[in-house]
């Protein structure tokens, strides 16, 4: 591995190689990693606030105590708003578009992101993740929500800051699947995981089963035959989408959050949870679709519009597929 390999001169190698480029993706990407060390420094110290800021809605240092998801939201939005690389984003935490104000110089990109997904888990120490994907917009155009309302396969970029024992970052611009660990100690994200390719097939799996009795009969017979298999399919399911995801792509195995009976859409967001991560996982070999169809063919009708998501290794999702014709409700 190429020690000292940090996040920025991996980027400007990248830039390097592609003819076109000028610059700006590069220096939009590294103003989102600096929002990814300020909520990574935050999420690291939340049980410290929590203790601390229990004396009200002030801490010791006399700031607001705010909740992480919206310390997370406000992180991106602060950080990326004036850099003049975007012409707008799109938050999980907030119900319009956001538009670059004026007073900023606009660019050629829209960023989409999941501030912090998960976010209830931070209570209780589990990893949380923050997920984003990065489409195209011509310089300064005239921005509406159609300029959102784009299918997967137009992302320009997609990844994903997962706070957990370390804190990583793991992204994709369509030439392989990379990833960087923060070195706290020199403020750094470097290159750790350089290339990663999901292993065909896995023997994980990851569902709530808590929602069986919701389940459309396929999903059902499906996850029986994981039970039965005499290879012995394990069940790790963190209720962390980036946790449970990234153990998968590193290990193999695979991811479903399905339509049922409760859900009948799915739960999870199409633009800003499952395409970055279906992105990331078809560069790393690896499937992803609702059940019927390829996540990132999708031609998304509204922001916050929700999917069922099975994603992980092909050969799991593609036998998970198999399954769903069966799901009559
Ligand atoms: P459930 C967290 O709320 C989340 O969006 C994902 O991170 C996670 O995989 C899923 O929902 C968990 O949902 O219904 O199993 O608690």
């Amino acid at each position: 591995m190429n020690i000292g390999m940090t996040l920025t001169k991996f980027l400007l190698e990248e830039q390097r190689r592609s003819p076109d480029s000028t610059g700006n993706f590069t220096a939009l990407f590294s103003d989102l990693v600096v929002a990814a060390k300020i909520i990574s420094r935050e999420v690291n110290r939340a049980g410290l606030i929590d203790i601390l800021g229990t004396t009200g809605n002030v801490n010791v240092q006399g700031e607001e105590v705010q909740k992480l998801d919206e310390f997370a939201n406000e992180t991106l939005i602060r950080t990326m708003e004036h850099g003049g690389h975007l012409s707008g984003m799109a938050s999980e935490e907030m119900d319009e578009i956001i538009k670059i104000d004026g007073k900023y110089p606009k660019g050629k990109y829209l960023l989409l992101f999941d501030p912090l997904d998960g976010s209830s888990n931070i209570d209780v120490n589990v990893s949380v993740g923050t997920i984003f994907s990065i489409l195209r917009c011509e310089n300064g155009c005239d921005l509406s929500l159609d300029d959102f309302l784009k299918p997967g396969v137009e992302q320009v970029a997609a990844g994903y800051i997962l706070y957990g024992s370390s804190t990583m970052l793991v992204y994709t611009t369509g030439n392989g699947v990379h990833g960087f660990t923060l070195d706290p100690s020199v403020g750094e994200f470097l290159l750790s995981h350089e290339n990663i390719r999901i292993p065909e097939k896995g023997k994980i799996y990851s569902i709530n089963e808590g929602n069986s009795r919701h389940w459309f009969p396929g999903t059902g017979l499906y996850v029986e035959k994981l039970k039965a298999n005499e290879k012995g399919y394990t069940a790790r399911y963190v209720g962390s989408l980036v946790s449970d995801f990234h153990r998968n792509l590193l290990k193999g195995g695979i991811y479903l959050y399905p339509s049922d009976r409760k859900s009948q859409k799915g739960k999870l967001r199409l633009l800003y949870e499952a395409n970055p991560l279906s992105f990331i996982v078809e560069q790393a070999g690896g499937r992803s679709s609702n059940g019927e169809h390829r996540i990132l063919d999708i031609v998304p009708q509204e922001l916050h519009q929700r999917t069922p998501l099975i994603i992980g290794s092909r050969h799991d999702v593609e036998e998970a597929e198999s399954f769903w014709k069966l799901q009559e409700a």
